[in-house]
């Protein structure tokens, strides 16, 4: 620790917990903070800014840790949140718990009140028990109670959230720590470096063994690569697997480009007769949650043997019983699955493929006619075929996406060939994500970001399009504006709660703060609209007139609400 470091009004051989948390986020190769100033952190902020960090600064806490959570799930380092204590930190929590639920490494670092006052409940400024309220929610929690463990504090936080199953890790910091004077001797020596926080976990050769013996035995095989997939990095290792086994595989939302949309392998377009047929499933970094209907009839057959390649023990026989288990991380695994497949010991099933082909073709045609129609208003499927062939020219472009039908109908029609460059409402189906991802996609790859959003999806992050200027982040924010949450209310009637103000102009938002808005009503003008933005490179926002009767409830997952399980009771 270097004079420099020192606080200003200090004794020279004095610091304090304000200077030895920036210490050891630098020490760990921290160089960007997302979050919300005030009592107790203003000060850090300060000073991590000085020190060299990027800070970047939002209008809310959920969205500073949703930009945290997609930094950690890009960049396979935690994404470190910072919020004050009581309501800044409950605000942050949805984006804690959402980065858990969905595997992405991150920290939330909230201040926190006086223990002595807040465990006797003696009511201090912005109280709460926030250790216990993380807790639930998160992969681990810590509290720091004494300068002389900031040290250790920060690199438990680090491992926890990176190692193993990634997920949010909460770190509750006093204000009575940040405040804290430590001799400098005593600090240095309580610096922690965290190594390898994330080594590889080979799986056992006799999982790999047993797995090749049950792929080799299909004839139906099918696999299917999920978000941890994306996450692994292991690009190359999959992409070889597949195309040597012929194999033919099915991107999860967030895996869409791990192999480019139209490889000839893939069996998107024909998802349902894949999965209902195939009578051995290869579950890589993909969980058999919700997504996948618990991996149960109707959709999947109580034949098909699965192997699962996780590096969560405990997530195999989860919802069905996992004939080859391969607990390890996925690019050990498929390195390991590559070096042991023997040529030709996979063989290609080509009857299989045939008709997956087959069956791809009829729906991609029964799509097209979809997608070239040219409705007024504009609906989901012209919408998103303007977008589309806007990003044509564009394929490194990160998408971000929410809504309902606006999240259902891009993930079909907007191709990726870029692996882990779509970012969405993932495992929860959560509203909110939008503009935190985009800005924290912005700011970690320097690279554009079109946010396809939903009028009411736009609705829970929107203010942040303020710090999207503020920061010139080249983001392009589309709204599907059909005037509700799914769809609009008749002309006339009185709002019900679906409903949203008719006809706004969300262009307007972005103008006050001196970005470009564009207002289009039809295709022609959403792909100029949409090109025109990109090639400048700034700040934007296209508010899309969708018609108002286009939208399902509830988009793609209707028999998901209680009231249509009634009727298909009755
Ligand atoms: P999707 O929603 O795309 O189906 P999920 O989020 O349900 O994907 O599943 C991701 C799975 O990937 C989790 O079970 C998680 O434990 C696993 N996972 C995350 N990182 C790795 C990794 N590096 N190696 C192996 N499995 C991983
Ligand atoms: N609140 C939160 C945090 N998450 C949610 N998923 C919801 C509420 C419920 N919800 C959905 O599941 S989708 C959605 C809501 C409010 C918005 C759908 O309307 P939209 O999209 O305008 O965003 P479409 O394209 O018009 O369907």
């Amino acid at each position: 620790m270097s004079a420099a470091e020192m606080p200003e009004d200090m004794p020279g051989n004095m610091t304090d917990g304000f200077h030895l948390v920036v210490e050891a986020l630098k020490l760990n190769g921290v160089d960007t903070i997302f979050g919300v100033a005030g009592i107790p952190i203003t000060d850090l902020l300060r000073l991590a800014q000085a020190e060299g960090i990027r800070y970047l600064g939002f209008r809310h806490e959920q969205s500073a840790g949703n930009a945290a959570a997609i930094a950690g799930f890009l960049t396979q380092k935690p994404g470190i949140c910072m919020t004050v204590s009581a309501p800044g930190f409950l605000n942050g929590m949805v984006a804690l718990a959402n980065a858990t639920t969905n595997c992405f490494p991150m920290i939330m670092i909230s201040g926190s009140s006086d223990r002595a006052i807040v465990d006797l409940e003696q009511g201090d400024y912005e109280e709460l028990d926030q250790l216990n309220a993380a807790r639930p929610y998160a992969k681990a929690a810590y509290r720091i109670n004494r300068p002389q463990d900031i040290g250790v504090g920060i690199a438990r936080a680090i491992r926890a959230a990176v190692s193993g199953r990634p997920g949010g890790v909460y770190l509750d910091l006093t204000a009575e720590v940040l405040g804290s004077a430590l001799d400098v001797a005593t600090a240095r020596k309580s610096l922690v470096k965290v190594v390898d926080p994330a080594l590889p976990q080979p799986p056992a050769p006799e999982a790999i063994a047993r797995a090749i013996e049950l792929l080799a035995s299909a004839q139906r095989p099918l696999a299917i690569l999920g978000k941890g997939a994306a996450y692994a990095q292991a690009d190359q290792e999959i992409r070889s697997f597949i195309e040597t086994t012929g194999i033919p595989f099915l991107p999860m939302s967030m895996a869409k480009g791990l192999l480019p949309d139209d490889h000839p392998q893939s069996a998107a377009a024909a998802r349902s007769y894949a999965i209902g047929n195939a009578d051995v499933v290869l579950l890589a970094g993909a969980r058999l949650n919700w997504l996948l209907s618990h991996g149960r009839p109707p959709l999947w057959s109580e034949a098909t043997r699965f192997v699962q390649i996780d590096i969560l023990p405990t997530e195999i026989d989860s919802n069905r019983a996992i004939a080859a288990p391969v607990v390890g991380d996925i690019k050990s695994a498929f390195a390991t699955l590559n070096a042991t497949i023997k040529p030709g010991q996979i063989k290609r099933q080509a009857a299989w493929m045939d008709e997956i082909g087959r069956r791809k073709q009829q729906n991609i045609e029964r799509m097209a006619a979809r997608l070239n129609a040219d409705p007024s208003p504009m609906n989901f499927s012209s919408a998103l075929r303007a977008v589309r062939n806007a990003l044509a020219t564009h394929p490194d472009v990160y998408i971000v996406n929410e809504g309902a039908n606006t999240l259902d109908f891009a993930r079909n029609i907007i191709d990726m060939s870029v692996p882990r460059h779509r970012l969405d409402s993932g495992t929860w189906g959560v509203m909110g994500i939008g503009m935190g991802y985009a800005i924290g996609a912005a700011a970690v790859t320097g690279k554009p970001v079109i946010a396809i959003e939903g009028d009411s999806a736009f609705g829970f992050s929107g203010m942040e399009i303020e710090t999207i200027c503020r920061y010139g982040l080249p983001v392009v924010t589309i709204i599907f504006n059909n005037n509700g949450v799914y769809r609009g209310d008749p002309a006339g009637s009185a709002y019900s709660p679906t409903g949203l103000l008719r006809d706004a102009r969300y262009d307007k938002i972005i103008e006050a703060f001196g970005g470009a808005g564009y207002h289009v009503t039809d295709t022609p003008g959403l792909t100029k609209a949409l090109s025109d933005a990109l090639a400048s490179g700034k700040p934007a926002l296209i508010n899309a007139v969708i018609d108002p009767t286009a939208g399902t409830e509830s988009g793609h997952i209707q028999s998901l609400n209680p009231r249509s399980a009634v009727t298909q009771r009755t």
